[in-house]
């Protein structure tokens, strides 16, 4: 039978069975009878009173002898372990992927052999700088990294929602990371590269620039995880049975479509609920609204590699969708959440050497070096090479394998072999290989001198960063520009905001000029000299985020102001209304006990009114009554409500009565992304809309700066 734990704690009657013991200061508790069970140690020894330590007299010393308190002491002193060193601040869900169709003509990968074949999925989705306990909307890129338990082992995809990196070559890893977190010396900022560190490097580091064109974009604030596209970010490549290789690309595509907030709401999220993302994925599976992804694949052979203007081998380079079509193979559906955060998602162990027979690597050397990285560090977080072990991690597979021992070994090989070869037969000698089965590496051809060089295709570090600023649509080419501006205003070296604009000359001179003035700066610095000559690239549309945003408002959030006196039919029909289109929605109060409709009954709010800002929903209404308006009006919080649905250009859907309001707000002009709504048939024109998600035009008359 489901319980709800929320109102079955309040209930008398699963205590009835239980003896309530009282404490010395008065205090009650319950103890174990009926069916709370008996709490013991971590031996199994049940436990009599977890309420007082062991001592000699009432107020005589606390003895050593007491195994119970330091088992639990010693216990909690040894909850933490070590944050990831980057991505430490991640939230995960289950799922599965379902394959589309069968491709063995392209590979012998398990999972892609049968049409509608259901692999079990994990997902672990991350920011980059931030510290575990770090707010969810900072500007970062978001990880989007992938567990897929297949039949022939586990395959980890482990990728970002940005399809090119910073750097090139694994060897910058550490430096990149050390200038995006904390300053050594001072530990700050957080979560943040808004600062000189981050800057200096980047800008000494011009393979960086494509990639700063993408995190000042859109895609590093996303509205929802499940709003944003992931990437696998390298070449790699589908080896059929025949042992016919094809490079691929792979890619997430959101069947919810993308969608981001703007920063200045970012700013605001991050104050009102540090937890807007790991709570909106929550909910949204919680609710039955399962979040969806379709795998793409760009597949190309060694020809295109050869005639594309840039090095498959380069992470710091996308194949444009236009030349290379994304097929979509399968879908990957989020149905479950955690059990438990620490078990899952903290101790999940994602490795980019986790491919399964069928896929192998590139020899992109950010990828290489990438293969090392992990499966070296999950020994430091999980202080065991048998974390494999770990629930989450296991194989859903047969495992076997002669490596024994080690901290918390849960599995070891049984019997007496451990070891091959041996002599000790076939029901007791264990494993062996599987020429048919066993995972074979691409015999690629490789040779050369030993050197540490890059490709020579490698040097050319703008033509893309044009290619995407190009491609935006000039909302959000403005955001980008802001974004630069804004970042480069937290930087306090001149010269290093002036070194900034350097490469972006190279970008597009528009941008360049108008970030230099955006800051300030006094005089146009040269342009950094190109390290080889750009090439002419086409505007891709799928680059953009608003090119490819909802189709409607299906799992966007509405946030409705009622007040006493609110129109008790007029919410009843938008409830109904928003039920049916796929939307979730919160009414914001002035107390979250609930107002008083004008039919007399009490609707409980699920948020007050100075806990549920505008920027936690997609789109707002304010129902409130004439005197419900009157109050808000006197309420700094619901004016802000307001202002800021106004200033991040949100549709607005009101009741004349509530008019008052937004005058007192002083927001005279209501523009078109106002939407009145005097009875239920106004309704749909309101949620209609909502489908654009912002009345983009108003943007321009609230940035003067
Ligand atoms: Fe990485 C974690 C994605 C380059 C070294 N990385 C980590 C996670 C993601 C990525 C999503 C979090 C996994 C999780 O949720 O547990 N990393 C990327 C992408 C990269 C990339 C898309 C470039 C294409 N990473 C990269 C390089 C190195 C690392 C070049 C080192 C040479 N990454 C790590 C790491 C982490 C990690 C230190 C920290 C925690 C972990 O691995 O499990 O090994």
């Amino acid at each position: 039978m489901a319980t709800d734990p929320d109102t079955d704690a309040l209930k008398p009657a699963r205590i009835a069975d239980a003896e309530i013991q009282r404490g010395q200061g008065g205090e009650t508790h319950q103890l174990a009878g009926g069916d709370v069970p008996v709490l013991t140690t971590q031996q199994g020894i049940p436990v009599a009173d977890d309420q007082n330590s062991l001592r000699t007299g009432p107020r005589g010393p606390t003895l050593l002898e007491d195994f119970h308190f330091r088992e639990k002491i010693f216990h909690f002193d040894h909850e933490r372990i070590p944050e990831r060193v980057v991505h430490a601040r991640g939230y995960g869900a289950h799922g599965f992927f379902e394959a589309y169709e069968s491709l063995s003509d392209i590979t012998h990968a398990d999972l892609f052999q049968r049409k509608g074949e259901r692999t079990p999925a994990f997902v672990r989705f991350s920011t980059v700088a931030g510290n575990k306990g770090s707010a969810d909307l900072a500007r970062d890129v978001r990880g989007f990294a992938v567990k897929l338990y297949t039949k022939e082992g586990n395959w980890d995809l482990v990728g970002n929602n940005i399809p090119v990196f910073f750097i090139q070559d694994a060897i910058k890893f550490p430096d990149l990371i050390h200038a995006a977190k904390q300053e050594p010396d001072r530990g700050f900022p957080q979560a943040q590269t808004a600062h000189d560190n981050f800057w200096d490097f980047v800008s000494l580091t011009p393979e960086s620039t494509h990639m700063l064109l993408w995190i000042m974009s859109d895609r590093t604030i996303p509205r929802s995880l499940r709003f944003m596209e992931g990437f696998g970010v390298h070449t790699f490549r589908l080896v059929n049975a025949e042992g016919k290789s094809t490079f691929v690309k792979f890619h997430w595509k959101p069947k919810q479509g993308m969608q981001s907030v703007v920063w200045n709401e970012a700013v605001k999220i991050n104050g009102a609920d540090p937890d807007f993302h790991r709570r909106d994925l929550w909910n949204a599976i919680l609710a039955g609204d399962y979040p969806e992804w379709e795998l793409g694949l760009q597949l190309f052979d060694e020809d295109f590699a050869d005639r594309f203007d840039f090095d498959v081998l380069d992470a710091t380079k996308i194949i444009p969708e236009e030349l290379v079509p994304v097929r979509r193979v399968g879908r990957l559906v989020l149905d479950r959440v955690v059990d438990n955060f620490f078990a899952e998602t903290e101790q999940v162990a994602f490795c980019t050497q986790n491919i399964v027979p069928g896929i192998d690597f590139s020899n992109d050397p950010l990828l290489q070096g990438r293969n090392f990285s992990y499966l070296d560090t999950q020994l430091k977080r999980l202080g065991s090479p048998n974390f494999t072990h770990l629930p989450i991690n296991a194989p859903k597979t047969h495992v076997a394998h002669f490596q024994q021992d080690g901290h918390m070994a849960m599995r070891n090989p049984g019997g007496r072999a451990n070891y091959e070869p041996n002599s000790w037969g076939s029901k007791i000698g264990g494993p062996r290989e599987s020429r048919e089965r066993g995972f074979r590496s691409y015999p690629a051809a490789d040779s050369g001198e030993k050197r540490r060089i890059r490709a020579e295709l490698f040097a050319d570090h703008y033509s893309q960063a044009r290619q995407f600023y190009l491609s935006q649509t000039e909302v959000e080419q403005t955001h980008i520009k802001n974004a630069f501006v804004f970042e480069l205003s937290k930087v306090e070296t001149t010269a290093i905001r002036a070194r900034v604009v350097s490469h972006l000359l190279n970008v597009d001179e528009a941008l360049a000029r108008k970030v230099a003035d955006g800051l300030g700066l006094e005089a146009m610095p040269q342009a950094a000299p190109p390290a080889r000559e750009l090439v002419e690239t086409q505007p891709s549309p799928a680059l953009s985020i608003l090119k490819n945003g909802p189709k409607d408002m299906k799992g966007r959030k509405l946030g409705v102001l009622v007040t006493d006196g609110t129109d008790a039919a007029l919410l009843g029909a938008l409830q109904a209304a928003v039920k049916a289109e796929g939307v979730m929605m919160e009414l914001i109060a002035p107390k979250v006990g609930g107002v008083k409709t004008s039919d007399g009954k009490t609707i409980e709010a699920q948020q007050k009114v100075n806990g549920g800002p505008s920027v936690l929903y997609d789109a707002v209404v304010v129902l409130a009554s004439a005197d419900g308006a009157k109050l808000l009006s006197m309420e700094a919080t619901a004016k802000d409500f307001v202002n800021d649905a106004y200033a991040h250009a949100k549709f607005i859907g009101y009741a004349e009565t509530a008019k008052p309001l937004f005058q007192k707000a002083g927001l005279t002009e209501m523009d078109e992304g106002f939407v009145a709504l005097n009875d239920a048939k106004d309704i749909p024109a309101f949620l209609q809309a909502c489908r654009a998600v912002r009345h983009w035009p108003r943007e321009a008359k609230v940035h003067a700066v």
